[in-house]
């Protein structure tokens, strides 16, 4: 059972379409676990999502319910792009949205990865 308020996984979802290659993407990097690539309306010079290879519909869900293996390839490849990407030099940031209030769209777990300039104050 999700605990994120949103409905049950749907399979049906764009990100689970992507993952079994039913939708093209541009592929930054993948793992076991996750994979990265770029947003398609990006918000900054770099804008990449980056979502677990299992089906959970939140940051909630991937928290309660992902494999310690999961959990630990999902954020290694947030690192990695972030390094293979160039943007530890000048920083960046890594924002989830989540459920209703945070105004997740798509409902499957994604991490947005942002840089490339200055990003400013981050404002909810
Ligand atoms: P959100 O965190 O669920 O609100 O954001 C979903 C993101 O997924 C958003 O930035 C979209 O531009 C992005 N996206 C995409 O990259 N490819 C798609 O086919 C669809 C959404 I639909």
């Amino acid at each position: 059972m999700p605990v994120s308020g949103l409905p049950p996984y749907d399979p049906s979802n764009v990100f689970a379409r992507i993952l079994r290659g039913e939708i093209p993407c541009r592929k930054v990097a993948e793992n076991d676990h996750a994979l990265a690539f770029h947003d398609i309306a990006p918000q900054a010079p770099v804008h990449v999502l980056v979502i677990p290879k299992g089906a959970y519909v939140s940051l909630s869900d991937f928290a309660a319910n992902a494999t310690e293996a999961e959990i630990a390839g999902f954020w290694r490849l947030v690192g990695q792009v972030a390094k293979e990407l160039g943007l530890e030099a000048g920083g960046y940031r890594v924002l989830s949205n989540m459920g209703v209030h945070g105004h997740q769209e798509v409902p499957h777990f994604h991490v947005h990865l942002f840089g490339g300039r200055p990003l400013g104050r981050m404002l909810p």
